[in-house]
């Protein structure tokens, strides 16, 4: 019998120093109540009286034995696990987070909501309209001859013979002084379609902002005076303005407007082409026959309106030389701005 015992504690000791998971189903094996220990005590009955207490003693020893590796092995475990958690779960605090890749607006977008913020701030309203509308709005009421080369098929997208699609976004204007009495400050920012094949400079479909003012007394010094404050906040405080004469059906007189060059500040540069200046807008007095068409009385209100390519003006403020570049949408060239 204290041979049977010396075995199961070199046995078990054994496997406990080479446990490594869970002990508890070791402790079971020898010291539960089915245990090979617990077995062996139960047949002590049949032993001398002579015999009981030494192998009593032996037994005794063979349980604290186990029960003291069972401890150290146990300790042992937990300091690895411990140890391993650490090295694996290990959180470095500093590291670099993931790079956003939230979106941004589109060059485009931005620079008609500054524009559009610039006239807000200087006391102007947003109107809308549809970009579906009446020959009349488009062109009649702007008093576009009827030979008009606007008004060709080739040049304007036409629905019927009676609805297309807007060539600029004067009609909103229209439709606003006919719901409204002066003072009248509007911008009708918005989409325009053309029927132009598409190119570096062209696009059947781009952006316009117009603006109308129509009060009594408005004269060409208020014009001059909105557009250079307008050019300047867009632009940078330097920046000087231009007015050339030209010709608008709408407008009486009329003018073009360049601003001076906001890379080169007028020497002449790439952005420029050299010549110091860059046109971005068409302007003028409103001519009578579109106030009148507008249901305003010209011997009464006089007005200002102007208008100007978004798609241009995003092309300087970007750098962008092609305008087809701002339509195609590549990510990998848009990230860039
Ligand atoms: C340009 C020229 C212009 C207007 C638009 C306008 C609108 C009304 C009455 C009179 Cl309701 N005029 N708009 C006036 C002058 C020029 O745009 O080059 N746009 C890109």
């Amino acid at each position: 019998m204290k041979a049977q015992l010396e075995s199961i504690r070199t046995t078990a000791v054994a496997e406990i120093a080479a446990a490594e998971t869970s002990l508890e189903e070791i402790r079971i094996k020898y010291l539960g109540k089915k245990g090979a220990l617990t077995a062996i005590l139960r047949g002590m009955g049949s032993l001398t009286p002579e015999e009981r207490p030494v192998i009593g003693a032996v037994a005794n020893e063979v349980r604290n034995c186990i029960e003291e590796a069972l401890e150290i092995r146990g300790a042992e475990l937990k300091k690895q696990a411990l140890a391993r958690s650490l090295a694996e779960e290990k959180l470095d605090v500093t590291y670099n987070a993931v790079p956003s890749t939230a979106g941004h607006i589109h060059p485009i977008t931005r620079a008609l909501e500054r524009m559009t913020e610039i006239f807000i701030d200087m006391g102007f309203s947003v109107a809308e309209g549809p970009e579906v509308e009446t020959v009349g709005n488009n062109f009649d009421a702007l008093n576009a001859p009827a030979d008009h080369p606007s008004r060709d098929f080739q040049d304007t997208f036409y629905i019927t013979e009676n609805t297309l699609l807007r060539t600029q976004t004067s009609p909103v204007q229209i439709r606003a002084m006919r719901g409204m009495t002066p003072p009248i400050r509007i911008i009708s920012p918005g989409r325009v379609y053309r029927s132009d094949v598409a190119d570096a400079s062209h696009s059947p479909m781009f952006h316009q902002l117009e603006g109308l003012v129509v009060d009594k007394g408005i004269t060409m010094g208020d014009l001059k005076g909105i557009l250079s404050q307008f050019a300047k906040t867009m632009f940078g405080p330097e920046t000087k303005t231009r007015f050339r004469p030209h010709n608008f059906p709408f407008t009486e007189p009329s003018a073009e407007v360049d601003v001076s060059c906001f890379v080169c500040g007028g020497k002449g540069c790439r952005l420029c082409k050299g010549e110091g200046w860059m046109e971005i807008l068409g302007s003028g007095m409103v001519h009578p026959e579109v106030l009148k068409a507008g249901g305003i009385d010209p011997e009464v209100y006089t007005g200002f309106a102007f208008g100007m390519g978004v798609e241009r003006v995003a092309m300087v403020m970007s750098g962008i030389d092609d305008l087809r570049l701002l339509y195609e949408n590549d990510a990998r060239f848009l990230k860039q701005f």
